[in-house]
C-alpha cells in the first residue's frame, strides 16, 4: 500500500503574502512554489506576447536563411520527423509552413518505430537523397546522430536539426542546429518539447521573411503544438503553460478536418475538450499508428483537408488503436498466465515474437497488476531484442546502471519510463540481474510518500470549488491536478458500470450530488473491502466530465483506503 503524506500548510507569512487568493488557490499555489503575488499573477496570466523572441534560439537566423535559400531555387526539402505523438504535430507544423510560404517542392519522412528505430538511420539518409532532396529538416530528433549527419554531408545534402533531446556531449555537423538544450544557446526556457521548437523555428523564419503572410497566421498551428506539448511530458511550466493552454483554445475552434473525425468518434466535446481529452484519447490515436507500423497514418490524419479522405483515415486509425489493445491485452495475459499471482520486486517478460513498441503500454499495465517495476522485451527488424520498462518507485536509470553490461546492452530514457537493449544470448540472465539490481536498490531506498495537496469536506465540492481549482491548469507533468483527501467518508451506492461492467461508481452519503468514479477498477480492486455504509478514506481528483454533452462534476478516485 502507499504511504499517504498531506502536505504541510502555510505558514501565517506565507498566507499573508497570497492574501488576495481563497485559502484553497493560496496552498496549492504555494506548494507550486508560487509564493509571492508576482508569480500568482504570472501564473495566472496567458499572453501571447509573454512567448520568448524566438530569434534568442542559437542559429535560427541561419536555419531561416537556408530554408529561404531552399524556397527561392526550388530545393526539394524533407522533413524527417519522429513518429510519436510530439513529432507528428512537429511534422504537421512543418507541412503547413512549408506549404504557406508556397513550398511546394517537399516530402515527409516519418521513420518506422520497430524496423527503424528513433532519429536518423543511414538507410532513410540514402533513401531521402534518391528523392532529390537537397535539404532536411528534422523534427523531435536529430540532435544524437553524429554519423548520419556525416552521411548527409557527405551525399552533399544540408540539414537542420530541430530538436528539445539532451545533446549528451556529441556535436553533429549540422547546417543549424536549433536545440534550446545546446550548452550555447541563450533561449530562455528550455523545456520546449520537439513540436515547440519546429514552432519557434516558423515563427522566427516568418518574423524574417513572412512580409506576405498575415501578421499572427502562425497560431493557427498551436492545436498541434498544444497536442505535442500535453503528449510529451514536457513540464508545463513557463513557455509550456503558455502553449498548452492556447493549444487547447486552438484546438477548441481547429478546422482540421482530422481532429474533427477523431472528436466525433469519441464524443469528444469540441467547445470543452480538456488536457484529460488530449492525453487519453487523441494521444494514444497518434502514438498507435506507429505502433502498429503505419506512422504516415497519424500525419496524414491531422494534416488532410478532405472530408471523405479524412473520414477514412480517422476510420482506420480507430481500427488500429483497437487491434492495438486487442494485441497489449493478449500479450498482458499471455505474460498474466505465465507469471501468476506470485510476489515478485520486477517483473521480467519477452518474446520474439512481441512488437517493441508496445512493450511500453504492456510495462504499464504490468506495474499497476504487480506493483513492481517491469521490463518486457520483443524483437524489432535486426539482431537486438528491444523493451522499454516503467515504475513505480525505484528510478529505472538506477536500476539499469547496476545491471551487467554485458546483460543490458544499451539503455536510456527517464526515472520512470525507459528503453533498453538486451543481447540475444544474454536474455536468459535479464530477470535474475535486475532481480538482484532491484533488491540492492530497495534496501537503500526510503519508503515511498505520496503526497496529498489538501484534505478537503466532500460537502464542499461543488462548482465553485471546481472552477478555482480549473483555473491552475492545463494539468500535466510540472504541475499535476490537485490529489485531496476525504477522510472518512460513507459510501451508500457502490455500482460497477460500462460495457464490461470494469469501471465503479460511489456515490457518499456526505454529499450525493457528485458523483465518485473509479475506471478500470471494480470494487475488488482496491486493497481494502468498500462496504455500502462503511466508512473510508478516499483519495481523488476534482474534474468535470463533458461526456455526451452532459457536464458533470465529479471525483476520480486514486485510491479508497
Ligand atoms: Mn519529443
Amino acid at each position: 500500500m502507499k504511504r499517504y503524506e498531506i502536505r504541510e500548510s502555510m505558514s501565517k507569512e506565507a498566507r499573508e503574502k497570497l492574501k488576495e487568493y481563497s485559502d484553497l488557490v493560496a496552498e496549492l499555489l504555494y506548494h507550486r512554489d508560487i509564493d509571492t503575488p508576482e508569480k500568482a499573477k504570472d501564473f495566472f496570466e496567458f499572453s501571447y506576447e509573454k512567448l520568448h523572441n524566438p530569434n534568442l534560439l542559437k542559429d535560427i537566423d541561419k536555419a531561416s536563411d537556408r530554408i529561404k535559400k531552399a524556397l527561392d531555387n526550388n530545393e526539394k526539402i524533407c522533413v524527417f520527423a519522429d513518429y510519436d505523438a510530439d513529432g507528428i504535430p512537429g511534422a504537421v507544423i512543418m507541412s503547413d509552413f512549408l506549404t504557406k510560404v508556397g513550398c511546394e517542392n517537399f516530402e515527409i519522412y516519418i521513420p518506422h518505430r520497430n524496423n527503424e528505430g528513433f532519429g536518423l538511420n543511414k538507410k532513410a539518409v540514402e533513401k531521402i537523397k534518391e528523392s532529390g532532396a537537397r535539404l532536411i529538416i528534422t523534427v523531435d530528433c536529430g540532435i544524437a546522430d553524429v554519423e548520419e549527419i556525416d552521411l548527409i554531408n557527405e551525399l552533399g545534402m544540408d540539414v537542420i536539426i530541430t530538436d528539445h533531446h539532451e545533446p549528451n556531449g556529441k556535436d553533429p555537423k549540422a547546417y543549424a542546429i536549433v536545440n534550446p538544450k545546446q550548452d550555447d544557446c541563450k533561449y530562455p526556457d528550455k523545456n520546449l518539447c520537439g513540436s515547440g521548437v519546429a514552432f519557434k523555428l516558423v515563427q522566427g523564419y516568418l518574423s524574417k521573411y513572412g512580409n506576405d503572410i498575415p501578421d499572427g497566421w502562425e497560431k493557427n498551428l498551436l492545436d498541434m503544438v498544444g497536442i505535442a506539448t500535453l503528449s510529451d511530458m514536457v513540464p508545463l511550466q513557463g513557455e509550456n503553460r503558455i502553449l498548452a493552454k492556447y493549444g487547447l483554445t486552438i484546438l477548441q475552434m481547429t478546422p482540421r478536418r482530422g481532429l474533427l473525425k477523431l472528436y466525433k468518434l469519441y464524443r469528444v466535446n469540441q467547445r470543452n475538450i480538456t488536457e484529460d481529452d488530449v492525453g487519453f484519447t487523441i494521444t494514444p490515436r497518434i502514438n498507435a499508428a506507429s505502433r502498429m507500423d503505419e506512422p504516415k497514418l497519424a500525419f496524414d490524419l491531422l494534416s488532410s483537408k478532405e472530408e471523405v479522405e479524412s473520414e477514412i483515415l480517422a476510420k482506420k486509425l480507430d481500427k488500429m488503436n483497437d487491434e492495438r489493445k486487442g494485441h497489449v491485452a493478449a500479450i498482458i495475459k499471455e505474460i498474466k498466465k505465465d507469471l501468476g499471482d506470485q510476489e515478485m520486486n520486477v517483473v521480467v517478460a519477452g518474446s520474439p515474437k512481441w512488437k517493441p513498441s508496445l512493450m511500453g503500454l504492456v510495462a504499464n499495465s504490468l506495474v499497476e497488476s504487480y506493483n513492481a517495476p517491469a521490463f518486457i522485451w520483443g524483437r524489432g527488424e535486426g539482431e537486438g531484442l528491444k523493451g522499454s520498462c516503467r515504475t513505480n518507485g525505484l528510478s529505472l536509470l538506477d536500476i539499469m546502471n547496476k545491471v551487467d553490461p554485458k546483460v543490458i546492452e544499451s539503455y536510456g530514457g527517464h526515472e520512470g519510463a525507459g528503453g533498453f537493449v538486451v543481447k540475444a544470448d544474454s536474455v536468459d540472465f535479464l530477470k535474475d540481474e535486475l532481480s538482484k539490481a532491484v533488491e540492492e536498490l530497495s534496501k537503500e531506498k526510503k519508503e515511498n510518500l505520496f503526497f496529498i495537496d489538501k484534505q478537503l469536506e466532500l460537502k464542499d465540492v461543488d462548482e465553485r470549488l471546481y472552477k478555482e481549482i480549473e483555473a491552475l491548469g492545463p494539468f500535466g507533468v510540472g504541475n499535476h491536478k490537485p490529489f485531496f483527501l476525504f477522510e472518512s467518508v460513507t459510501p451508500e451506492e457502490i455500482k460497477v458500470f460500462g460495457k464490461q461492467k470494469n469501471h465503479t461508481s460511489i456515490v457518499f452519503k456526505e454529499n450525493r450530488n457528485v458523483k465518485t468514479i473509479a475506471f478500470f477498477k471494480t470494487p475488488e480492486d482496491f486493497s481494502i473491502k468498500i462496504e455500502e455504509g462503511k466508512p473510508i478514506n478516499l483519495v481523488g481528483q476534482i474534474e468535470k466530465s463533458y461526456f455526451m454533452n452532459r457536464p458533470e462534476l465529479r471525483i476520480k478516485v486514486e485510491d479508497l483506503y
